[in-house]
């Protein structure tokens, strides 16, 4: 049977459940995905920075990470051919500033001209950039950045932040696009510390003197990102998941929840719409913690779908941001993207077919048997067909044959690094 038969089957016995397929994949391809661009070199950057810090740690040594911008660009755009959807985000972190004379530029001397190159990437392919400040991979980091109870290190971050907020409006000037900012800091302590009060108290001070510099909010969402550990701050980390959230809540700030970041027992799944309730927005950092918080490359598994069920049963395609965030260097960095990007992609398409009115039916009528059964009878529909039939109407291949794309691209370019 052609792909079109199977396809045609498919759209029929969905159709008998009340689910119209064409809409599906019409609004999965409008669905877009903020892609970071940091599993490309492993988080290293264009700084020479030296070893990645901050309690985040990549592990592998597979060949051909890129080493400077033309090739992570080239790799990005390797990647986006075989990832289906109208337009994803590249999601910049501002240790990739480009600088033509080869001079870095400190993380606080930071200007949009560092970006350009970024910038002329985005609008030539008619896409948007999203961006985060970088408060790790420095020596001034090594104590702590918007905590530090050094007044002039702290200062040096807050300068940064604000830096980046200019970088943020001028992505978002140039491309069309609003940008997402999100921060982030890896700051706490290995062990029990004395003090978890004063760390928090300079953080919020910090946060505050940040956004108190101003930026236009219909060009910037500013994204407050919380953890519940790193390597080497097990004991204790700054920004909480209630520090975090209170912060983002009271400053009508958007808050941004990495499903790595929380105890293991705890879902994001279940968290999405609690927040819906609150914000207007809330944005995602979608990876998959194996035992910790491990940014393996994300899968089609119970997590990531049960998440995009969430988005996609409330209603809040328009409201969730997506992100994807994960770094694995032991495998071809391309493919990984690619298998990210379209995992996220197999979640929002199984939600989006599903009898999600029926089933919520069947929950307030309280009928927990037939809605068990229709649960489980669900998983057993032919998703597959409907996402080969998704990626071919976006000029992708839908099944394993991509792949042979990433093995000619190993060969012909990735080798030769
Ligand atoms: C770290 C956070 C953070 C980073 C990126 C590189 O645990 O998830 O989002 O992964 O900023
Ligand atoms: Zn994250």
């Amino acid at each position: 049977m052609t792909q079109k038969e199977l396809y045609q089957i498919a759209k029929d016995r969905y159709a008998a459940m009340g689910i119209d397929t064409e809409a599906v994949i019409e609004k999965l391809s409008n669905v877009g995905i903020s892609m970071h661009c940091w599993q490309g070199d492993d988080v290293k950057g264009f700084e020479n920075a030296g070893a990645l810090t901050g309690g985040i740690q990549t592990t592998g040594n597979y060949p051909g990470a890129a080493r400077n911008p033309e090739e992570l660009m080239q790799d990005i755009d390797k990647a986006f051919s075989l990832i289906p959807g109208k337009k994803h985000n590249v999601n910049v972190h501002a240790c990739y500033g480009i600088y033509k004379d080869g001079k870095v530029a400190d993380r606080d001397q930071l200007k949009p001209e560092h970006f350009q190159p970024w910038v002329d990437f985005a609008k030539a392919r008619g896409i948007g950039l999203d961006f985060n400040p970088t408060f790790f991979s420095h020596p001034l980091a090594e104590n702590g950045t918007l905590t530090n109870p050094n007044e002039e290190v702290r200062a040096f971050w807050i300068r940064h932040g604000i830096a980046c907020l200019r970088i943020a409006e001028y992505f978002a000037r140039e491309t069309g696009y609003p940008c997402l900012m999100n921060i982030w800091i890896g700051d706490g302590f290995k062990d029990t510390p004395a003090d978890r009060m004063g760390p928090r108290a300079r953080y919020l001070d910090s946060l505050d003197k940040i956004l108190g510099a101003g930026y236009d909010k219909n060009l910037v969402y500013v994204t407050l990102e919380s953890k519940v550990f790193g390597i080497g701050v097990e004991s204790f980390t700054a920004g909480s998941a209630e520090f975090a959230l209170s912060y983002s809540t009271t400053r009508g700030i958007v808050p941004l929840m990495d499903n790595g970041h929380y105890h293991p027992m705890e879902y994001v799944y279940d968290k999405i719409p609690a927040l819906l309730l609150f914000n207007e927005k809330v944005a995602l950092h979608i990876t998959r913690g194996v035992r910790w918080d491990s940014d393996h490359v994300v899968r089609y598994d119970d997590d990531t779908v049960e998440m995009m069920k969430e988005v996609v049963r409330n209603d809040a395609l328009d409201r969730v941001i997506l992100s994807t965030d994960y770094f694995d260097a032991s495998i071809n960095r391309i493919g990984a993207w690619v298998i990210g990007m379209r995992s996220v992609q197999k979640a929002l398409l199984t939600a989006m077919l599903l009898p999600n009115a029926q089933l919520k039916a069947l929950q307030d009528e309280c009928r927990f048997t037939e809605l068990m059964m229709l649960q489980e009878e669900s998983k057993m529909l032919p998703v597959g067909d409907v996402w080969n039939e998704f990626c071919s109407r976006n000029g992708v291949i839908g099944t394993a044959d991509w792949y042979k794309d990433v093995a000619e691209y190993e060969k012909t370019v990735l080798a030769a690094r």
